[in-house]
């Protein structure tokens, strides 16, 4: 009997260009992902399992062993601050980067070497508190749950913490970037005993993967 793998992924931009990978991989979910409701979906492979979960719920996922394998933003894994899990593979997907924007017109006047309290409004609150905090910078911050591109403009922060792919959204709220906290992608991630107990179907999907990312 082989080990089964379950494998926690989100809708969305990650389920998006993981699938590709997968399927390249050998691996085919029996019904469309985005569409079913299902949580748990069968593949062609027996004993591999998807389990579709929010993004950001995929490190305590993994953590736990409630899944084996889990696919996370790299900006998701620096929030959670976990230690349970490993980082195997950089999948090299979903890429961004986490910047620092302000209005426009603040950042006419601005110079970040001068900063010394800044008022933030974020998602990313730890990672945002460690940066500056780094930094000798204090920070009033501000959580918000997702368009963070509204705060500057209504008053409730100054500055945001966010991630940028084209620039669009910045664009759109005329916010430019004035500082990059991070490069951003999707990494594949490990709970710790899962990689004890299932170390060989574990690995060996693992190095397939790599080998997949690699040729680009
Ligand atoms: O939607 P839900 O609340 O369940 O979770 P989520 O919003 O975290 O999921 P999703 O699917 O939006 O993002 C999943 C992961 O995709 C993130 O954790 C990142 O690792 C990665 N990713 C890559 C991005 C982007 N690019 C991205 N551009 N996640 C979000 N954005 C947003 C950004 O926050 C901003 O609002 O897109 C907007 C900027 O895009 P541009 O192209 O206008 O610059
Ligand atoms: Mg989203």
């Amino acid at each position: 009997m082989t080990a089964s793998l379950n494998i926690a992924l989100s809708k969305g931009r990650i389920l998006d260009e993981i699938l590709p990978l997968l399927g390249r991989a050998g691996i085919e979910p029996r019904e469309d992902p985005a569409a079913s409701r299902k949580l748990i979906l069968d593949t062609n492979l027996p004993d591999i399992k998807l389990t579709i979960i929010r993004a950001a719920d995929v490190p305590t996922y993994v953590q736990y062993g409630a899944a084996d394998l889990g696919v996370a933003g790299k900006d998701v894994l620096m929030e959670s601050e976990g230690d349970g899990l490993y980082e195997l593979l950089d999948l090299k997907l979903a890429r961004c980067r986490l910047m620092v924007a302000e209005p426009e017109r603040l950042a006419a006047r601005d110079d970040p070497k001068s900063w010394t309290r800044l008022r933030i409004a974020t998602k990313y609150v730890n990672i945002t508190r460690r940066h500056f905090a780094a930094k000798g910078i204090q920070t009033d911050i501000i959580k918000l749950y997702g368009s963070m591109e509204l705060a500057p403009l209504v008053g409730l922060s100054d500055r945001i913490v966010d991630l940028v792919s084209t620039g669009q959204t910045l664009k759109a709220n005329k916010l430019v970037e004035v500082e990059h906290i991070a490069d951003i992608s999707a990494w594949l991630v490990a709970n710790k005993a899962s990689m004890k107990m299932k170390h060989k179907p574990l690995t060996s999907l693992v190095s397939r993967l790599a080998e997949i990312v690699e040729q680009g």
